[in-house]
């Protein structure tokens, strides 16, 4: 959340900038600003709304400078509006653009106006801008300066900092909150992701929890860890810039729809053998390890939540493991019983979710706090060199790319393989017939998921349906529980329809009295055991006079009726199928979205990567 992108070339910086702030508008879209420093004057643009309503504002009047630092904003502190958007500036001498929040500010706020220092927004980073202004003014060294105010600041925070009086100088620092360094050829970069910059170069340091990093036009890139200098590895991105664009796609979201068959395909490269999963695919030693795990915590947020809770499923009846699911801002804040032999396993797109990687430094902790520890932590992950993968003793990157909408797809699909991987890695009978008949399902996933998405045209028509209404509600049995709550979470996150999931069998509990023909009911009825039951159900719902719309294996003899419409999926393994059965529901939300006029890519309220509390 909040898209930080900074630049010292040798070069006029406007468009960098501003093309930086485009790719990272996924991150926050409330507001957006840049500051430019030339000859030791520095000039400011900010916009309330989207980076197009800065883009306008420079038209008017272009920055123009060789160095300057940028933002996007998702508001924590303060309302919207330009006043409040970044960067902040501190006596017309200091900028700084800020992601993350700054927990102590209060006090400090107390402090400086006590001093007599007058603020002009109501945000956490202001305070930063004011401390930095002070510190410079007694030792002249911007490093020095910004280390001895984050020595000051609690909570999360990445940075960045220009002063006027260091006029080829950017400092940045990460803690809790993603950075990175763009490294280029005589200009060198930072950015909140590798996509910001992916315009300027493919070479790219990843900050590390405490990092301090100085870009001068001396020095080059210097990166500090506890005021000390530090060596960081050099990466190389290999998706290429197409990664950051629509491609012919209307929609990011419609793209990495799309995309799902192929990113699916490289998330299982490497990792099968004919027979079985080759568990080397999660670290060095997890053969050895798995063999002792009796137990797993999945813990995560959000869609990858859901993830999660398929694998619960899996883990149980295909391994034999107990697992348990739970949502990490619950977690992190609760007495937890870790029985001996645990494996916990933490889930995010961007392996920087605040709530995930807090869970992780408590699951972590409690052995030094005197609990029962974890046998070993695992993270699944999108994002190299995350905090998440880091700071786990394996991890497995799931390959889907660069995601830009802001509601998960791809991500989701490739976490159900990675989780699948690592239920037959569990099962500890290797290469046994289910386990080579689930490889060679794997196998033929990609191509599955091909026709499932020739489903698009019939959904595109179905969605008309909804256009119009204000509620739905998803049913699923089993595995297509989970999916039927990601459903309905895909449809409130872009297509802002109050949408709710029950298991089927709960209907009759409660949710039953909701159903009439104002009340479409979505249903995944995959041809598994639990085929018959849902069909029950679902006469449920018609007795009632809803309008039912499933979502069914070729072979469930269902016919459609007035109120009752029927899609076909692609006939597919029964442990698969919550993989398969996404991908429509992925579709249908994106269609009603679109009808509805919505913002899809960057729904309202919303933003990617997680980055606070
Ligand atoms: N606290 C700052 C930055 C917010 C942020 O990083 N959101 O993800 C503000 O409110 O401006």
């Amino acid at each position: 959340m909040c898209g930080i992108v900074a630049a010292l070339a040798a070069r006029n910086v406007q468009g960098i900038l501003l093309e930086g702030l485009k790719r990272l508008e996924y991150r926050g879209y409330d507001s957006a600003g840049m500051a430019v420093l030339e000859n030791g004057v520095l000039e400011r643009q900010r916009a309330n709304g989207k980076v197009a309503a800065l883009e306008e504002k420079l038209d008017q009047h272009a920055l123009e400078g060789s160095i300057g630092i940028a933002h996007t904003r998702w508001a924590t502190h303060g309302k919207p509006s330009e006043v409040n958007a970044h960067p902040h500036l501190a006596g017309g001498r200091v900028a700084i653009v800020h992601n993350g929040i700054i927990e102590n500010f209060e006090p400090l706020k107390r402090e400086l106006e006590a001093d007599g220092v007058v603020f002009e927004s109501e945000t956490d980073t202001e305070v930063v801008a004011h401390l930095i202004d002070r510190a410079f003014a007694a030792s002249h060294d911007l490093l020095a300066a910004v280390q001895s105010v984050l020595a000051r600041i609690d909570g999360a925070y990445a940075l960045a900092v220009m002063h006027a009086d260091a006029p080829r100088e950017i400092v940045g620092a990460r803690k809790g909150s993603p950075l990175v360094v763009g490294a280029g050829i005589g200009e060198n970069f930072l950015a909140s992701d590798t996509l910001a910059l992916l315009q300027v170069t493919d070479r790219f340091v990843y900050l590390q929890e405490g990092d301090v990093v100085r870009l001068s036009d001396a020095q080059g890139i210097e990166i500090f860890a506890g005021g000390e200098p530090a060596e960081r590895e050099v990466h190389t991105f290999e998706h290429g810039d197409g990664a950051a664009s629509r491609g012919e796609y209307r929609h990011f979201m419609l793209k990495e729809i799309h995309e799902q068959p192929s990113v699916i395909a490289a998330t299982l490269a490497g990792r099968l053998s004919g027979s079985h999963v080759l568990e080397s695919s999660f670290g060095v030693g997890a053969r050895a390890l798995f063999e002792r795990v009796r137990q797993v915590h999945i813990i995560a947020c959000g869609t990858s939540y859901h993830a999660g809770m398929v694998a619960r499923y899996w883990l149980e009846k295909l391994a034999g493991i107990p697992t348990t699911v739970e949502v990490a801002s619950e977690y992190r804040y609760r007495e937890v019983v870790v029985p001996e032999d645990t494996l916990f396993v933490t889930l995010s797109q961007s392996g920087e979710t605040a709530d995930t990687l807090a869970a992780l430094r408590y699951a972590t902790s409690r052995e030094a706090n005197g609990a029962r520890g974890y046998l070993a932590t695992l993270a699944i992950c999108n994002v190299p060199g995350s905090s998440l993968t880091r700071e786990s003793d394996l991890s497995l990157m799931t390959q889907a790319g660069p995601e830009i909408g802001v509601a998960s797809t791809k991500a989701f699909t490739t976490q159900l393989v990675a989780l699948m991987l690592l239920t037959l890695s569990l099962r500890g009978t290797r290469g046994d017939e289910r386990e080579t008949a689930l490889v060679q399902a794997l196998r033929g996933l990609p191509a599955l998921l091909e026709q499932a998405l020739e489903m698009d045209g019939p959904i595109a028509e179905l969605s008309e349906a909804f256009a119009e209404k204000h509620h739905a509600l998803f049913l699923g049995r089993g595995t297509q529980f989970p999916i039927a709550l990601e459903g309905a979470l895909k449809l409130k996150e872009i297509s802002y329809i109050h949408a709710e999931a029950y298991p089927a069998g709960e209907l009759k509990h409660g949710p039953l009295a909701l159903v009439d023909a104002d009340m479409p009911v979505i249903a995944v009825a995959p041809n598994d055991e639990l085929l018959e039951k849902l069909k029950s159900n679902l006469q449920e719902v018609r007795a009632r006079g809803g309008e039912l719309f499933v979502f069914a294996d070729e072979s469930v003899a269902l016919t459609a009726a007035d109120n009752l419409r029927v899609l076909h999926v692609p006939a597919v393994d029964e442990y698969l199928a919550p993989i398969v059965y996404t991908l429509p529901l992925q579709l249908l939300s994106y269609h009603v979205a679109v009808l509805k006029g919505t913002d899809v890519d960057q729904p309202r309220n919303l933003a990617k990567s997680v980055t606070v509390e």
